[in-house]
């Protein structure tokens, strides 16, 4: 069957990916939001639901005032023993820690501390053994893909934390997967930054400790120097084989706006790549080394992707989430509809207002809610960060009610098109394209233009950092913002 790249829209960025009983897990990085560590199951390695997050208890991760894009870094999955592992980085208090459960389904384990410096870690179970691996610096003060051996039970090191591996040359060595395939060991890693350079190369050996020899045609993949080619960015992979034995890379990429844009504001997305073993046992990927937008494999599938997010067809615990350390007693969840109350915290703060969101899946979309206001200001936010945001809103004051736009860029802030309602409450209406976000009120049957602001100011170009647009629903002030009616349709 047919598939289309990317797998998995929006901003879902380092994927990993384990089997188990038939069928797949993934997690990706999060950064500031909560829950930490989106959690994604798949039969066929092309259709993706999420069945929630890993990190759902704040004594897991700290991420009281993390700056935007610190926080969860890279995870890896891993399933060894009837047990899954997820292991990550705190990139703010600098600390790897893994997490597990028996029950995918259920909640995550306390967090265990392991003490190996680096971002990225991996795991790799051989005969009762676990090794440890990230991009760090070893025990003699060596840079590259470090490993040392852990008891799993506590995170406790058994050995000296060792540099195995010095990647291909590239800048940032990151991302490091081992993986035992018939004599070999393989290493694989990310190098070249999560940017337009962004590549992925390996290494095999027949020890686990080394001596690793890199793949002579380095990188396997990378779409660096395709252009025009809107697909970028490919890097940061997990090897996986499908039920019919073929291999895959499941990688991170991103879309450009446009072919002759170089910004992206979707942030980085899953990617599926072909990869074919040779006799000689090294590994080839893709088309020539580049992910392609369709692929035609094995399997009998459709891939079906959602279009349409409404309040009854997502769960509040599944695909929303919120910043840093949210106060939950802000919200008040219903089936159809979402009471927030707002706090002081705005958001322009490094902190946690009151906001939940959906990740933003696509260029062409059209959002639309009823929101009713007592008091402050609420509305939607089109957050790529505290920086740069866009905001259509109603503001309460001296029971008077306004609609407005508020574009914020880099700093400046600007606000447009004060319109006074008759009433406390109307529809917000947000229709996006690859360039531009297009923002309405609809009030007394009446649609009301409000302004537009470029994609590319809310791009990872612009606003820099890790994340893509979010989608959000936020209140400021002490106030009750009823949200009814959602819609958020992609083309
Ligand atoms: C991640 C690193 C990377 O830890 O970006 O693209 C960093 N690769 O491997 C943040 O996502």
């Amino acid at each position: 069957m047919k598939y289309t790249n990317p797998v998995v829209k929006g901003f879902y960025p380092d994927p990993s990916v384990c089997s188990a009983n038939g069928k797949y897990y993934m997690v990706c990085s999060s950064f500031q939001y909560f829950p930490g560590v989106p959690l994604f199951e798949s039969t066929d390695l092309v259709n993706w639901t999420q069945i929630g997050y890993v990190l759902t208890k704040e004594n897991q991760v700290m991420l009281d005032k993390v700056n935007s894009s610190g926080g969860v870094f890279a995870p890896t999955i891993r399933y060894n023993n009837g047990r899954f592992y997820m292991v990550t980085t705190n990139h703010t208090t600098q600390q790897n820690f893994y997490v597990y459960t028996d029950n995918i389904y259920s909640e995550w384990s306390d967090p265990i501390y392991v003490n190996q410096d680096g971002i990225d870690p991996s795991l790799f179970f051989e005969n009762g053994k676990t090794y440890f691996m990230s991009n760090g610096t070893d025990d003699n003060g060596e840079s590259g893909i470090v490993q040392c051996e852990i008891n799993i039970a506590n995170g406790q090191k058994l050995s000296k934390s060792k540099c195995i591996w010095k990647g291909s040359g590239g800048r940032y060595l990151e991302s490091p997967h081992m993986y035992r395939i018939n004599e070999y060991y393989y290493l694989m890693a990310a190098e070249g930054g999560t940017e337009y350079g962004h590549m992925i190369t390996y290494a095999r050996s027949q020890s686990v400790w080394g001596e690793f020899v890199g793949y002579p045609n380095n990188p396997v993949l990378t779409n660096r120097n395709k252009a025009p080619y809107i697909i970028q960015g490919i890097g940061h992979g997990d090897l996986v084989m499908d039920k019919y034995g073929e291999w895959y890379i499941l990688s991170l990429g991103f879309r450009q706006i446009d072919l002759w844009m170089p910004y992206h504001n979707l942030g980085r997305e899953v990617f599926l790549t072909p990869v074919k073993f040779n006799f000689d046992g090294w590994f080839t990927a893709g088309k020539d080394g580049t992910t392609a937008e369709t692929y035609e494999i094995a399997g009998n599938f459709l891939q079906n992707e959602k279009k349409l997010y409404t309040f009854e067809n997502t769960s509040w615990k599944i695909e929303w989430c919120h910043l840093r350390r949210p106060n939950l007693k802000n919200y008040h969840f219903l089936d159809d509809r979402i009471i927030l109350h707002g706090s002081d915290i705005t958001l322009d703060d490094i902190d946690s207002p009151t906001f939940i969101a959906l990740r933003q899946r696509d260029f062409q979309f059209e959002l639309s809610v009823n929101l009713t206001l007592d008091n402050g200001e609420a509305g939607v936010t089109c957050y790529m960060c505290e920086e740069e945001h866009y905001d259509i809103a109603l503001m309460k004051n001296d029971n008077k009610t306004n609609a407005v736009l508020k574009l914020n860029i880099g700093g400046i802030k600007h606000t447009q098109n004060i319109i006074h309602l008759k009433t406390d409450s109307a529809c917000l209406l947000i229709r996006g394209d690859h360039h531009a976000y297009h923002f309405y009120i609809i009030t007394e049957n009446t649609e009301i233009y409000m302004g537009s602001g470029k994609s590319k100011y809310l791009s990872s170009e612009v606003s820099e950092g890790f994340t893509g647009v979010m989608l959000g629903l936020y209140s400021i002030g002490n106030n009750t913002a009823l949200f009814q009616n959602f819609q958020c349709q992609y083309q």
